[in-house]
């Protein structure tokens, strides 16, 4: 893999941005260990985890600038759109699917949006998020704003579809500024990379588009956003878009639908395991003296107690009445079967 680190230490972070990494990778996992209970408890109907992503999304995360870039998620995006502004409140209205999440209790889980963040409304089918962040990315180009990116991710999966294809190619002509991020955690559900395509390299892609392509440890947040930063500044530039491809690996099944003992073995997750993104980066920054194991288990409660906190506060608010099924879906008459 490619260096992404640059010669400033911690790629020039701070150590308020570091500890600032360090909790979201924490809140992520706190996250989805409570979506994953609420879903065994009937409370939601499905959990989707980031596990495994952390580092991606903590280190993207940094790199976003608020205010001006727009992101275009999927649906494996919980530390990425928290990086970005999302609320932890707002998160878990949209798993509980309450009347007052940000799509009215209308959308899948984690399908979160807030157009006044710059998050853009995730859409299920696999990279149709890349042709639109590539349609805002060309806008900002021909309205003259030049110090705005958008930032679209998606899994290695999303890489074998036309419309990823085409998305990069016509960033690529018309020098869209535009950071595609791929999480390459191995797995499309139940397909491995190996049938996906044949290289395992997603980042090799990009020279069929004459773009750079860069490929980094996906376990490292501080590499995710020294190369999300760097591609940023090429974007803004006027350099075109780049594409990352951050390897990584999905700790937990595809969602609480899935069952992936049946598709792949423990020893393959207990392995991946082993290079455990969280741990790793609290080593790091213990090693570094930036803090210690005390201040991180006392984090780590603090996260928990909060996630707690939220979930039973968000679990009492209403869910969506009946009678506004129609809103926001038809103009004119809200009941088109009666009318
Ligand atoms: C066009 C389309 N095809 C198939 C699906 C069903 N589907 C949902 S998630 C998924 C796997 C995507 O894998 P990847 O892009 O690698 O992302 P990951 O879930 O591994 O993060 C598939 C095939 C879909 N939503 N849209």
């Amino acid at each position: 893999m490619a260096p992404t680190r640059t010669a400033a230490p911690h790629a020039g972070l701070d150590a308020d941005q570091l500890l600032a990494l360090l909790r979201n990778m924490l809140t992520q996992r706190a996250v989805d260990t409570r979506g994953f209970q609420l879903n065994r408890q009937g409370k939601i109907a499905i959990a989707m985890g980031s596990e495994g992503h952390e580092a991606v999304q903590a280190g993207a995360g940094m790199a976003f600038v608020r205010g001006k870039d727009v992101l275009y998620p999927y649906y494996r995006n919980t530390g990425i759109t928290l990086a970005c502004g999302f609320t932890l409140e707002d998160l878990f209205r949209s798993q509980f699917a309450r009347a007052t999440d940000t799509t009215a209790g209308r959308s899948i889980i984690n399908h979160v949006t807030d157009k006044r963040k710059g998050i853009a409304s995730i859409s299920s089918i696999i990279a149709s998020q890349c042709t639109h962040a590539v349609g805002a990315a060309y806008a900002f180009k021909l309205r003259g704003e030049r110090d705005r990116i958008a930032l679209c991710t998606f899994g290695e999966g999303a890489t074998s579809e036309g419309e990823w294809h085409e998305a990069v190619n016509f960033a690529s002509i018309h020098r869209v500024p535009v950071v595609f991020l791929c999480e390459n955690n191995q797995w499309a559900i139940s397909t491995p990379i190996a049938k996906q395509m044949r290289n395992p390299d997603v980042a090799t892609r990009a020279a069929g588009y004459g773009i750079p392509g860069v490929s980094v440890d996906g376990f490292d947040p501080i590499a995710v956003y020294a190369a999300v930063h760097a591609a940023r500044e090429r974007a803004v530039s006027g350099g075109g878009p780049t594409l990352i491809e951050a390897k990584c690996y999905r700790f937990l099944s595809h969602t609480t639908d899935d069952d992936d003992r049946t598709y792949r073995s423990r020893e393959e997750v207990a392995r991946a395991r082993e290079r455990d993104p969280v741990p790793r980066f609290e080593r790091y920054l213990t090693d570094a003296g930036i803090t210690d194991a005390a201040a991180i288990e006392a984090l780590r409660k603090e996260i928990a107690r909060h996630v707690n906190a939220v979930t039973d506060a968000i679990e009492a608010e209403p869910l969506p009445l009946p009678e506004t099924l129609y809103d926001g879906v038809y103009a004119g008459p809200t009941d088109p079967w009666l009318t």
